[in-house]
């Protein structure tokens, strides 16, 4: 199937389209590793995908917070190469993975794209660290935000146009984890994913990590940016008039593998799969509830966790009563943040991290 504005191939088993972007199919994901191959991974485009080659592209950093006179410094491809590399996995979600579920599952109205569970992916991320680029640009101590922006096209809305996909990070973060990555995978990065060079921020909404990275402003006075301003706060009832600050972290969740509505045999021992992740501390434990949450159990843990990255997990049930029936998933990180019954309303559905009531049938 072709997409509006997508490079790669989006057949239905493996992506639901949702306007320019597609949601990878989370049950799709149950005969893959712990790393999300490109093929299945979600794509998240305010326009579409450009295709840009490696031997036209250069990185201008540039701003009042880089030192002396030049205030702007290139990298071709080339010289990025020459850096010294690095390998990270890093799981990329988008802030409003989850939001239709603030509809359906507390009737609540918000604005945005529709995703279900399924814009995350977990890559083998390959580049540079963004703290050796700023200090070879002449990063100076004055710096106090990084603003990468992308090469796609400027990104118009009810016919205003917000300019180029771009998003500060404060120094501190930047100079931390952050990579400019050119391979996904072991693979140079896909069109779709932000070829040739990408931003990936471990741990912060999607949004932070800037796709086909043009230049990245270094300045000694704040920045902002239509993503940090208007978008990508907690907006409505229950936060500060004018939103809250820019979110920055992702949450908790839990998926299970398994299509919303799945069919499945009464009288018969089901081995069910899922994930489970947390932003802010390894996984500790996912309970499971067959019974509306009156009774959990633990399901079992299958990978080792670590920050930042998911793992799989996995029980079995027996369903003795036909009938529509719910299953539920709760994850608790050793931070322990566990996912609540019910997440704070926000206008534009951020950071759904509620227990989600699977809907499946058993026949
Ligand atoms: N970068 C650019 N240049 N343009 C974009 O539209 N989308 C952002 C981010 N980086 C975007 C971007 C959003 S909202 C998300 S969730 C992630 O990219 C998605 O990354 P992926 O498409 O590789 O999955
Ligand atoms: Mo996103």
């Amino acid at each position: 199937a072709a997409a509006a504005g997508i490079v790669k191939p989006v057949p239905p088993e493996l992506f639901t389209l949702r306007g320019t972007n597609a949601e990878t199919v989370f049950s799709a994901l149950r005969d893959t590793g712990r790393l999300t191959p490109a093929d299945r991974f979600f794509v998240r485009n305010h326009t579409s995908t450009p295709r840009l080659s490696e031997r036209d592209w250069k990185l201008t950093v540039w701003g009042s917070g880089l030192t002396g006179r030049r205030r702007s410094v290139e990298f071709d491809y080339a010289t990025l190469r020459s850096l010294p590399a690095v390998t990270r996995t890093a799981v990329i979600e988008c802030a409003g993975n989850g939001r239709s579920l603030f509809t359906t599952q507390q009737g609540e109205s918000v604005s945005g794209t529709s995703w279900t569970l399924g814009a995350i992916g977990a890559a083998r991320w390959r580049g540079v660290r963004l703290r050796d680029v700023l200090h070879r640009a002449g990063l100076s101590s004055s710096a106090v935000d990084v603003m990468p922006s992308g090469l796609d096209d400027e990104f118009v809305t009810g016919g205003v146009n917000l300019g180029r996909v771009r998003r500060p990070l404060p120094v501190a973060k930047a100079l931390d984890d952050v990579i400019l990555a050119y391979e996904m995978n072991g693979e140079p990065l896909p069109y779709d994913h932000g070829y040739p060079v990408r931003v990936v921020v471990p741990s912060w909404i999607g949004i932070a990590s800037v796709k086909w990275l043009g230049d990245i402003e270094v300045s000694d006075t704040p920045l902002a940016s239509p993503w940090n301003t208007q978008f990508y706060r907690l907006f409505g009832a229950a936060h500060p008039p004018g939103g809250s600050a820019p979110l920055t972290r992702q949450t908790i969740k839990s998926a299970w593998e398994l299509p919303f509505g799945a069919t499945l045999a009464a009288g018969e021992t089901h081995t069910l799969t899922g994930r489970a992740w947390s932003a802010a501390a390894p996984l500790e434990t996912v309970e499971i509830s067959t019974d509306g949450g009156r009774s959990w159990r633990r399901a079992r843990v299958l990978d080792r966790p670590r920050r930042g990255g998911w793992v799989r997990w996995r029980a079995d049930w027996l369903p003795d009563r036909t009938g529509p029936a719910e299953l539920l998933a709760r994850a608790t990180d050793r931070a322990g943040n566990r996912q609540p019954e019910r997440t704070v309303h926000n206008t534009q559905g951020y950071l759904f991290d509620a227990v989600v009531r699977h809907p499946v049938t058993v026949v």
